[in-house]
């Protein structure tokens, strides 16, 4: 192989293939590569692609090299219409990793007769993409999820009602860009039917769909995390049916089961109730001083819930409160959207 005077032309042709697939490969994997980089900051998935890099690297032969411009490609330049699909990062990722598992294989094929070596090793990598894939977009999702949920102050939970998809669409065309579905009574069948048709509708509008209470929904109706109350399973186990790439809340109204719940790995808090509540009549409103104290040094997102709506915002941000979770005063509004619009200015506000 190493003498140019022994190479067959159908040596050269194998030779190009290798050559266009090796590219193909090292440029889907720095594609993987700055994302897990600049977009995810993943030290550890950054290194081991930066290693597969450089074994194809290593392995890409000149005389590889050489054979580049043997046959004139006559597919050069063809893209596909998919190729414009690709807007977000999940879909980045994706596509680069099949292009990256599409090249090593090819490679593979080819590669058996004459470099066993570089045959062996593209097996060895492809392989590894394919977890490194599941990877990437489970670290992709969970962050994607823990930055809707610091970077937004109105998490709106939702009930099962009659109407519930129409009022839900009305709430996040107002840009509501978290909402929780609450299903407390009725058949399993139908709670997850609907926790489907309202994560799509999420989906659609790039909001963060979150299960109260049950795991099992969650993972069904693949949300992007769980709630959990204090009778609930408990947040260890909830992480360890729901992988990584979740996210799990927790409502906590005490110093105790607050510590605990964040030591245990939740990602956000939910306390309350700050105000009177119809929606939870049984539970003894904590008030204003009591919620600052309890989340002043809180450092994972908290929202304060109950009784809030557009009037009190103003008294909860006077006490240094700004994230807030709302059943009634958006779901029982008539103009939801409307409604949203407004309670989102008033958060926005500096004052
Ligand atoms: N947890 C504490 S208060 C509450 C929950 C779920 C209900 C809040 O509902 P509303 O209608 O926003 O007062
Ligand atoms: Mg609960």
């Amino acid at each position: 192989m190493e003498n140019k005077n022994l190479i067959q032309p159908e040596d050269l042709q194998i030779f190009q293939i290798i050559d266009a697939n090796l590219d193909r490969a090292r440029e889907g994997l720095r594609v993987l590569e700055d994302w897990a980089r600049f977009g995810l900051g993943n030290q550890d998935l950054v290194i081991r692609i930066k290693n597969f890099r450089q074994i194809l690297g290593k392995n890409h032969l000149e005389i590889y090299k050489l054979s580049r411009n043997h046959i004139e490609d006559q597919c050069k330049g063809l893209s596909h219409i998919e190729q414009n699909n690709r807007k977000s990062p999940y879909k980045v990722i994706s596509s680069n990793s099949a292009r990256v598992q599409e090249a090593l294989r090819v490679i593979e094929e080819f590669s058996r007769n004459h470099n066993n070596k570089l045959s062996k090793i593209a097996s060895e990598i492809r392989y590894e993409t394919y977890t490194l894939e599941i990877e990437l977009l489970n670290f992709n999702n969970r962050k994607r999820a823990e930055s809707i949920i610091s970077e937004n102050n109105l998490y709106s939970i939702i009930d099962h009602r009659e109407n519930l998809l129409e009022i839900t669409e009305k709430i996040l065309l107002g840009g509501v860009k978290i909402i929780q579905h609450r299903y407390k009574q009725g058949k399993d069948k139908e709670h997850l039917k609907e926790a489907i048709k309202i994560n799509n509708l999420c989906k659609k509008y790039n909001s963060l769909f979150i299960v109260n209470d049950r795991v099992d929904i969650a993972l069904a109706s693949d949300a992007d995390g769980v709630h959990l109350g204090q009778d609930d399973i408990d947040i260890k186990t909830a992480r360890k049916v729901l992988g990584s790439s979740k996210i799990i809340g927790v409502s906590a109204n005490n110093p105790t089961d607050i510590n605990k719940a964040i030591k245990d790995g939740c990602d956000y808090i939910g306390v309350g109730p700050v105000f009177p509540t119809l929606t939870k009549k049984c539970k003894k409103p904590l008030g204003l001083e009591k919620i600052k104290a309890l989340t002043k040094d809180i450092n994972i997102p908290c929202f304060a819930i109950g009784g809030i709506n557009k009037l009190n915002i103003d008294s909860l941000k006077n006490h240094g409160i700004r994230k807030v979770a709302i059943v009634s005063a958006l779901l029982d509004s008539i103009d939801p959207k409307e409604e949203a619009i407004i309670i989102l200015k008033e958060l926005s506000h500096e004052n």
